[in-house]
């Protein structure tokens, strides 16, 4: 089963949440005898969402791979998730997707994840068309999403593909470019049929549109258009496969993963006019050396596979390839091509197919896999930054190594996830895109792994310093029989500007103490910033000059003068007017114009300072200092503040005194924390 490169269709699916696009690959695969029954999303049989996480919450989760042959032609199928915090998984998908098609449904048309998705397409320059699906929904209007599609994105939204009503009753399907309309049956057949005399005027405003279109595309077909010449059939061909290709045009399909209306006259569409793998633009060469590039990998209790495409040359069984990030060979045990969680074996894969290769050691998403004739890696895969950020624990204590060990498997199929342990707070982190995404991987972690999880919100470093300038004693004295200890200091502490946080000197006359315990004043200083006096936050921006004090001969030890050391530091940083410094950030959020109002007076009631305002691809973007202890929920407030649209970075970049009321607070959760470890 292996294609020349230019039967091959390799198309992905993407679009606004629930809007149909696991259904219509479902209705794909049953209509050209991929598959012998067509499954569902509400009873979690699809071929697409085949991970018990996608089963269990009937939304897609994660990129699957499916296949279909029509046509003479194997179209490879990723179906992505639509889901905000798997847009990820959208990426690795177009990294390799010669065209895109947004899956919108009738009722609502265009939407935040139609917008998302057109966005992305344009970003990774990828061919792009739209199904309007759902058309057998109740209050289900074609023209209305038309409309609001093409009132978006412009003139290059063209209708291939309308209904022909009957009332408010679809009857059948009318295409534009070749003015044929079909009826079909409930198996998506379609038969032609004449186009119904109260269609012909609306037929005409289509074609009109579509027309209009098509001469965007060359200066011969303008002239034409405004000549009001119609095209050829020929003319129509090339301008729709060369206006997919260069993404003038975008095709708009409609039907019903249900009801398969339209199914065909789509596959029809991907079969005659979308691009094949050379022209898409993410091949390399078909007759070249080998080389493929991974865009996904599936980590599970069936093991390890990596999902590839092939960009140059072919692939087969028994190769041995390297790995140009590491340097690393890579041996090509056995070699699959994937319809969702089924792996088909098979012996090579063609230039510009899909495949996927299990148990390779030591290669990631977005790595190449080539010859050492090849030998360069291609361009990998970028992933939006993890935003939200919580602390995950063990729910039964002892069982962080679990923890650990889950997520570093749950790192190798999600590379848009990250977990560190913050040595300060102590605590584990893990950041993600959002509270579904962390959701999802605490109960893979659970189900997958056998560990129970708790997340909380991650506590705040903050630190400690001091204002002024004090002069303290410390003195340690035990001289009650045997071996005594004695160790006395005076100590200097006051605050300084350096980034450092302790700068130790000693301006000792005569002797007083003995140079030979230096170090060991030091060491007990270092050891005492470590837990402030105020909520017990390491000390920073702090000078201690050691300035006198007394020794004993015999009694004095390293020991005693570390411990001297502390005393002074105990008795004088309450003293010299301490605060809690904070972490403050540098916060860059895009919005739409509409939300202004709205981010603005959040921000206010996040102690957020604005500090500039742009404007951007008609978007705001706005610039704003804002204390860290009030952005642990930024990421989900401001989805919901702008229905998803809105995006932001935040940046660490300085420690600021807190406000006393707030310093309080911290103080007394310092308290109950500190109570709760004992
Ligand atoms: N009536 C009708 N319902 C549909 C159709 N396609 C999908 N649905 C339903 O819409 C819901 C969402 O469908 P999915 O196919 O899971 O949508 P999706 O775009 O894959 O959703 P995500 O994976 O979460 O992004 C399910 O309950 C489907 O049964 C359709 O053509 N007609
Ligand atoms: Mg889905």
């Amino acid at each position: 089963m292996s294609y020349a490169i230019k039967n091959i269709r390799n198309i992905c699916l993407l679009g606004h949440g629930g809007n149909g696009k696991t259904s219509l690959a479902e209705s794909i695969l049953f209509m050209t005898g991929s598959t012998d029954r067509l499954g569902k999303v509400v009873d979690g049989t699809t071929v697409s969402d085949f991970d018990a996480e996608e089963i269990r919450r009937k939304i897609s989760i994660a990129d699957s791979a499916m296949f279909c042959e029509y046509g003479g032609m194997k179209i490879n199928i990723i179906d992505t998730p639509g889901y905000f915090d798997f847009a990820g998984e959208v990426s690795q998908a177009l990294r390799v997707a010669d065209a895109g098609i947004i899956v919108c449904s009738a009722k609502d048309g265009l939407n935040v994840g139609a917008e998302k998705a057109w966005k992305m397409l344009n970003e990774s320059k990828t061919p792009r068309a739209i199904f309007i699906s759902k058309t057998d929904e109740e209050n289900a209007s074609y023209e209305r999403a038309f409309n609001s599609l093409r009132e978006k994105f412009g003139v290059s939204v063209c209708p291939m593909v309308a209904p022909i009503m009957d009332g408010d009753k679809i009857t059948g399907l009318i295409e534009v470019a070749s003015k044929k309309a079909y009826s079909f049956d409930a198996k998506g057949k379609r038969t032609e049929i004449p186009v119904p005399e109260n269609m012909k005027a609306t037929l005409d405003n289509l074609y009109n549109t579509l027309a209009e279109g098509i001469a965007e595309t060359s200066e011969e077909l303008m002239d034409k258009y405004f000549g009001g010449e119609d095209f050829t059939p020929e003319e129509l061909r090339t301008a729709l496969a060369e206006g997919l290709r260069d993404c003038s045009i975008c095709p708009v399909f409609c039907g019903s993963a249900f009801t398969f209306l339209g199914i065909s006259l789509l596959l029809d569409a991907v079969v005659n006019y979308f691009p094949c793998p050379h022209e898409g633009g993410k091949v390399v060469d078909e007759s070249g050396a080998p080389a493929a590039i991974i865009y996904k990998t599936i980590s599970d209790q069936y093991g390890k596979f990596s999902l590839f495409k092939v960009v140059s040359g072919k692939i087969t069984n028994e190769m041995t390839l390297i790995n140009p990030r590491t340097g690393t060979s890579e041996k090509i045990g056995h070699i699959y091509i994937m319809q969702g969680k089924k792996n088909i074996e098979v012996n090579e894969i063609a230039c510009g197919d899909l495949g996927a290769v299990s148990k390779l050691s030591d290669s990631k998403t977005g790595d190449t896999l080539c010859s050492s004739s090849f030998n360069k890696a291609l361009p990998g895969i970028s992933y939006p930054a993890p935003c939200y950020s919580m602390a995950i624990a063990p729910k039964v204590k002892g069982q962080e190594d679990k923890i650990s060990a889950g997520l570093a498997r749950l790192a190798e199929e999600d590379l848009t996830f990250t977990y560190a342990n913050n040595s300060e707070t102590h605590q584990l982190i893990i950041s993600g895109a959002g509270d579904i995404h962390l959701d999802v991987l605490c109960s893979k972690l659970k189900n997958k792994f056998g560990v129970e999880v708790v997340l909380s919100p991650a506590r705040v470093p903050y630190r400690e310093k001091i204002r002024s300038k004090v002069k303290v004693q410390g003195r340690r004295k035990k001289q009650s029989g045997g071996h005594g200890q004695f160790g006395d200091v005076w100590i200097e502490f006051e605050p300084q500007n350096e980034p450092e946080d302790l700068i130790f000197a000693e301006n000792v006359f005569g002797g007083s103490v003995p140079k030979n315990f230096f170090p060991a004043v030091e060491k007990g200083l270092r050891e005492s910033i470590q837990k402030g006096v105020l909520a017990g936050y390491p000390v920073v921006f702090l000078k201690a000059t050691l300035v006198d004090g007394s020794y004993h001969p015999v009694d004095s030890s390293e020991m005693a003068f570390k411990t001297a050391a502390s005393l002074a530091y105990k008795a004088g940083l309450p003293q010299a007017n301490p605060v809690i410094l904070e972490p403050i950030g540098y916060l860059k959020v895009t919005i739409p114009d509409s939300c202004l109002g709205d981010i603005m007076s959040d921000l206010s009631k996040r102690r957020g300072s604005p500090m500039g305002m742009s404007a951007h691809d008609g978007m705001q973007v706005v610039e704003a200092e804002v204390p860290m202890a009030e952005m642990s929920s930024y990421a989900i407030d401001l989805r919901s503040m702008t229905q998803g649209r809105g995006s932001f970075t935040f940046e660490f970049v300085r420690y600021e005194e807190t406000p006393m009321n707030i310093q309080q607070k911290i103080i007394e959760e310092a308290k109950v924390l500190a109570e709760d470890a004992e």
